[in-house]
């Protein structure tokens, strides 16, 4: 495309390397930031080895150059890469990963170390990384340090800590050198002055252009989401102390579409009780206009966030100032902590001492505390603004799976979402941003003060099968119920529609029949209509003894055998992938291994092989 080729006129890193007196490239295969802000970690901390490092982009850089790194002296290439989905890559890793996969470039004289970041709750954990630790290899090139495996389902910050001291001591043996001791404590971005910027070009809280709120144009993506009117906000939950809302967003006349089984990304922004918290914390105007410019001119990304902006505008709409900071986040503070004990503290934290590592583990992790608690809870540490707007990582959008199907719903996209609120160890009330700022949003009968809110649609793997006719079993319980009940929707449709449409066996599980058991209504008359074959129930409290989806899984083998395994079905898993989405992988291949008479290897391979077919896909969250 055209913007490739701009892109790869400007792009070589070998060139910027040389010109700039740069031995050291950090690649990062990121989707979310964090791989990016490891990246960033490692090319900062090569100054203390006397390897002046750079963070690159592989999307924006012309991979194959890789094969001239070892024209530079001492020179090292580091990925930190992330994987996605069913092992694949990052989009911005997409065609490293493909060039990897088809080339035959040689890569010999090029050192290279590899750091993955992944979570172990998914099968294909951390796939691309070693894929490309391997690959790198037999294209010739030269390990200089064990691939690491970051574990995001655990501790990913301590993960990569423990990593890459050992990569600085693989480093300083492979290439004969010692450390220099220099800390480089240097800002990556400075402060400008925008005093004097005119109203116009200050962002209020846009992704990328100045005004699209105002002035919203097609086509609508990640980039430019769609500022949707929210049509409905009603609760689920019959009683009980918990919340689950039923949303439905306005998309008539936005172009947009969707599939079943698609995911909805919302782009949420932080209370202002905890944005002006921290204005209060830190004695600062939040009205001020500011802007942050890489100090690297080289660097194909000037600002961290859309600038120049007000504070209140960074902190609410493109930083995270609710999630746990990482170590280098407390490194960074200890400069500004003027009471010792205070110091000590972070110091302490940002050691990767085993006691260091405790300490934060407890402090920050278990008490749960997020930027604003540690202002609170370390009264004499007070950074300036701008630079902890530059440590902050950026606000993410959150994703939905779509629990509506187009089919019956072509203007309207719903969801079902959980209210996020929980008390943490030190009796404060942590709020899931996009969730409380959901429950917000209500509609009115005044068509002006519809409350909005930046959505874009993400396009998924989970799919109903080709055929209507093919039977399916779906298993979603609590808010995993939500894309079946698209996939419902539209076999219903198909079926009024006089089509002939397969078996649907639903699972469904919540605490209490009386109390979390969502669209129970629209289910029953599914079930009365015949379009829902088999409603499979499981209340987990409503009897002494605990009651889950996978225990109905387990007496209904000859059932679940027939579908999948006598008509060749399609099986459906949606909701927490750390228990009920393992137990069910497991339940189902002892199903086909009694059942289909195999043995166990053979039941492993075709439930593998059901996995390659999509005829059984998994739509989970950690
Ligand atoms: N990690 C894996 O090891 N394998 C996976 O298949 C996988 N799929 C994921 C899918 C989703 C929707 C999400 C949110 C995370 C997944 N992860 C998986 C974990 C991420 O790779 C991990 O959180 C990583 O730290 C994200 O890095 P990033 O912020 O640089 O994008």
């Amino acid at each position: 495309s055209l913007s490739s080729i701009e892109q790869t006129s400007n792009s070589s890193f070998i060139k910027k390397l040389k010109s700039t007196g740069r031995s050291l490239v950090v690649f990062y295969g990121s989707q979310t930031g964090t791989a990016e802000e490891f990246a960033g970690r490692i090319a900062k901390e090569g100054a203390r080895y006397k390897m002046k490092g750079m963070v690159a982009d592989p999307e924006e850089c012309d991979m194959a150059d890789l094969v001239e790194m070892k024209e530079i002296q001492k020179s090292l290439a580091i990925f930190c890469i992330a994987t996605y989905g069913e092992g694949d890559p990052t989009d911005n890793a997409m065609d490293f990963y493909e060039w990897l996969q088809n080339g035959d470039a040689d890569l010999e004289g090029l050192n290279y170390a590899v750091f993955g970041l992944g979570n172990k709750t998914y099968e294909h954990y951390n796939e691309i990384a070693i894929y490309i630790d391997q690959r790198l290899e037999e294209l010739g090139a030269t390990r200089v340090h064990e691939i690491g495996l970051g574990d995001d389902d655990a501790n990913i910050e301590d993960d990569f800590v423990s990593w890459k001291e050992k990569l600085w001591d693989s480093v300083c043996s492979h290439y004969g050198i010692e450390e220099t001791g220099e800390e480089s404590n240097i800002r990556q971005y400075k402060l400008v002055d925008c005093s004097e910027v005119l109203p116009e070009r200050i962002f209020s809280g846009e992704i990328s252009r100045l005004k699209s709120y105002e002035n919203q144009r097609f086509p609508f993506d990640v980039k430019n989401p769609y500022l949707s009117k929210i049509s409905v906000n009603r609760e689920l939950h019959k009683s009980g102390d918990r919340s689950c809302m039923h949303i439905e967003f306005d998309i008539d006349g936005s172009k947009m579409r969707y599939d079943t089984g698609d995911h909805v990304a919302v782009y949420p922004k932080n209370s202002s009780e905890l944005v002006e918290k921290i204005g209060e914390l830190l004695n600062a105007d939040l009205d001020t206009v500011f802007s942050l410019l890489n100090t690297d001119e080289e660097s194909s990304k000037k600002h961290p966030f859309p600038c120049p902006c007000t504070y209140r505008t960074a902190l609410t709409y493109y930083l995270d100032i609710t999630s746990n900071p990482r170590t280098h986040i407390m490194k960074e503070l200890i400069e500004y902590a003027s009471d010792p004990k205070d110091q000590e503290k972070l110091k302490l934290m940002a050691s990767s001492t085993p006691e260091g590592k405790k300490e934060f583990h407890e402090w920050i992790l278990r008490d749960n505390r997020n930027i604003v608690h540690i202002l609170e809870d370390l009264p004499s540490v007070k950074p300036d603004l701008d630079h902890l707007c530059e440590l902050l990582p950026r606000l993410q959008c959150r994703y939905y799976s779509i629990s509506s199907s187009p089919k019956v719903y072509p203007k309207s996209i719903h969801i079902t979402a959980v209210l996020v609120e929980y008390t943490t160890p030190t009796n404060r009330v942590n709020k899931g941003v996009a969730t409380n700022l959901l429950a917000q949003l209500k509609p009115t009968n005044d068509e002006l003060l519809q409350p909005t809110i930046p959505i874009y649609i993400r396009r998924s793997q989970f799919r109903l099968p080709p055929k209507s006719q093919t039977p399916i079993i779906m298993i979603g319980p609590g808010t995993g119920l939500a894309p079946f009940r698209g996939f419902i929707q539209e076999r219903d449709y198909a079926r009024k529609e006089g089509r002939e449409i397969g078996e649907m066996v639903l699972y469904f599980g919540c605490r209490k029949k009386d109390e979390d058991f969502i669209y129970e209504n629209e289910l029953q008359e599914y079930v009365a209509n015949g379009t829902l074959t088999k409603l499979h129930l499981a209340f987990s409290r409503d009897q002494p003894e605990k009651q889950y989806v996978t225990h109905l899984l387990e007496q209904n083998a000859d059932e679940l055998w027939n579908i999948i395994g006598e008509k060749n079905g399609h099986l459906y898993v949606c909701g927490d992938a750390r228990s009920m989405a393992k137990d069910v992988h497991s339940i189902i291949e002892k199903v086909v291994m009694e059942k289909g008479q195999m043995t166990n290897s053979q039941a492993l391979n075709y439930v593998k092989k059901m996995e390659q077919q999509k005829r059984y896909s998994a739509d989970v969250w950690s």
